[in-house]
């Protein structure tokens, strides 16, 4: 059994600064009893101790709150992402068998019509029931949910444990350090890992968040000019955005600025050079919903001679190629605590590991010195702005469509967001491009949506009749 992060953060240092959102900021203190009220009126509406839970919101200070009551609650969040549609959200709550959603007012239009739900304006104004705070976790407890999708297009509902988060934090800070100033500037989203994280290391590790709602490059920019903030995390689309906002500024980041930790995709090497010019520290990391976050990184003072490398493993994990080909490039597969125990919903009996090891299917190698080398993603994931879209998702939902005999997707490199979709489509009858795209936005999350549709005559496909995506192009 482990301490309750929350309480046990509070006791240890009440008084630090633990978020700060626009003017506004909360000691450690201060989260501790606003979420234990809050976890009083949830209880208040029903919610039990244990209960599985999804929970939807934009990066506020309110969401934060009520993550932490679910926490103080032992309840398994699941973590809806707001950008997707109604349909896919409805998915995940019907795989997830989430008892309601806890849902900011703001965001209720995106909920699928009918779906039983809470507002956080109700709950906040709520009365309160009688509770007894755990003060233990077991390691095993799941804390989060995150749902990821796989080469069938049916996304997965991946558990996160205490004992995942607890590995996660303690590995990142020896490989980065801390110290008790350190802030660390959270504008990813909370519903990722990427986001998460940094609220479980604030809790671990005793240090501020600096929470932002949406990505402002200028007003982020300006925190890094002048160091009031000594870390961030941030995908290969807003690195580049905050690099061109201090580049037509003419302005490089305060000293005070430590690292940068850049995930969720690759990173082309040119904006590396660039932030080593603005003397800015960028740290690649390989990292996954199942891993909860980072499994390897590249230490900032390694980016120029190890360039293009997500890093080494951190300390508590393990990375193997298997089944390499004479250059040593074969699937990456990882073992650490960090890595999930497992999916739930319809994919509940998949086996995560095989035999300890979790194969990501994405591809890579490790060199001479043992850094690794991510070379091909699994399953032709696409990643555009951080999001992840498998083409499967796409096809399937434009084969729903009368008119559509035969869907292809792939990703084409996009000067915006990195990659992009692009549909090559066989029909039945005459549909326009127009009709499509209208039927592909009910369905899917806009940035899922493909760019381009494109009909042709026959699809690449293999002599077992297999799609070939990557020939799509060709
Ligand atoms: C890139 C972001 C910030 C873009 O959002 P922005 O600029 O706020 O857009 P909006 O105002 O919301 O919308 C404007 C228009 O843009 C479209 N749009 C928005 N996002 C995308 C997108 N990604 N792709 C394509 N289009 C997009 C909107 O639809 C809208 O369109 P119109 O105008 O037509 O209505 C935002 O997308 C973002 O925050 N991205 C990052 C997400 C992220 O964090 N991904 C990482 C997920 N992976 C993990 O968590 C595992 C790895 C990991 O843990 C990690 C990752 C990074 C760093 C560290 C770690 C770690 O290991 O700790
Ligand atoms: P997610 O499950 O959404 O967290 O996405 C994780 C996937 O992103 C990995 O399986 C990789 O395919 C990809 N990815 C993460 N980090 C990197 C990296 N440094 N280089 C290339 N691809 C990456
Ligand atoms: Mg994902
Ligand atoms: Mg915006
Ligand atoms: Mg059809």
């Amino acid at each position: 059994m482990y301490p309750n992060w929350i309480l046990q953060r509070a006791y240890l240092t009440p008084l630090r600064k633990a978020l700060a959102y626009k003017n506004q900021s909360w000691t450690f203190q201060e989260l501790n009893e606003l979420s234990i009220k809050r976890a009083r009126q949830l209880v208040g509406i029903g919610i039990q101790q244990g209960d599985r839970i999804a929970i939807m919101g934009p990066s506020k200070p309110e969401l934060v709150m009520m993550m932490y009551a679910c926490m103080h609650l032992q309840c398994e969040m699941v973590m809806l992402n707001r950008r997707l549609s109604p349909e896919e959200l409805a998915y995940q709550l019907e795989d997830s068998e989430a008892v309601t959603v806890l849902i900011a007012d703001e965001d209720i239009e995106k909920l699928p019509p009918e779906t039983a739900h809470y507002l956080f304006s109700s709950i906040e104004n709520g009365g309160e029931g009688e509770l007894t705070i755990e003060k233990e976790w077991p390691l095993d407890q799941t804390t989060t949910i995150m749902y990821t999708s796989g080469t069938t297009g049916f996304p997965k509902g991946v558990r996160q444990t205490v004992g995942n988060h607890q590995a996660s934090a303690t590995a990142s800070v020896l490989n980065i350090g801390l110290q008790p100033q350190d802030v660390w500037l959270c504008a990813v989203p909370l519903f990722h890992i990427s986001g998460f994280s940094i609220l479980v290391r604030s809790l671990l590790y005793g240090n501020q968040v600096y929470l932002y709602d949406q990505f402002d490059a200028e007003a982020i920019s300006q925190n890094i000019i002048d160091g009031e903030v000594t870390h961030m995390s941030v995908v290969a689309v807003t690195l580049e955005r905050i690099l061109h906002t201090l580049e037509q500024r003419n302005m490089k980041a305060s000293p005070h600025f430590k690292l940068m930790l850049a995930g969720g995709g690759p990173v082309p090497v040119d904006y590396l050079a660039r932030a080593h010019s603005l003397n800015l520290a960028v740290a690649q990391t390989y990292g996954m919903t199942e891993t909860s976050s980072q499994t390897a990184t590249l230490a900032s003072e390694d980016a120029m001679q190890k360039i293009g490398s997500a890093g080494k493993p951190l300390f508590f994990n393990q990375i193997k190629i298997a089944d390499p080909n004479d250059k040593g490039e074969g699937e990456i597969c990882i073992r650490g605590p960090h890595v999930t125990p497992g999916y739930i919903g319809r994919f509940a009996h998949k086996n995560a590991t095989i035999d300890g090891w979790l194969h990501t299917g994405d591809i890579g190698c490790l060199d001479e010195d043992g850094y690794l080398y991510v070379i091909d993603r699994r399953a032709d994931l696409i990643i555009s702005g951080g999001e992840n879209i498998y083409p499967a998702e796409i096809e399937n939902v434009l084969l729903t469509h009368p008119a559509v005999k035969e869907a292809g997707v792939c990703g084409v490199d996009d000067e915006q967001w990195g990659q992009v979709p692009i549909a090559f489509l066989v029909l039945n009858e005459p549909v326009s491009v127009e009709q499509l795209q209208a039927f592909c936005l009910q369905k899917l999350a806009k940035y899922k949506m493909p760019k381009e549709i494109i009909f042709t005559d026959s699809l690449p496909r293999n002599g077992a009749d297999k799609l070939l995506r990557r020939k799509l192009l060709q």
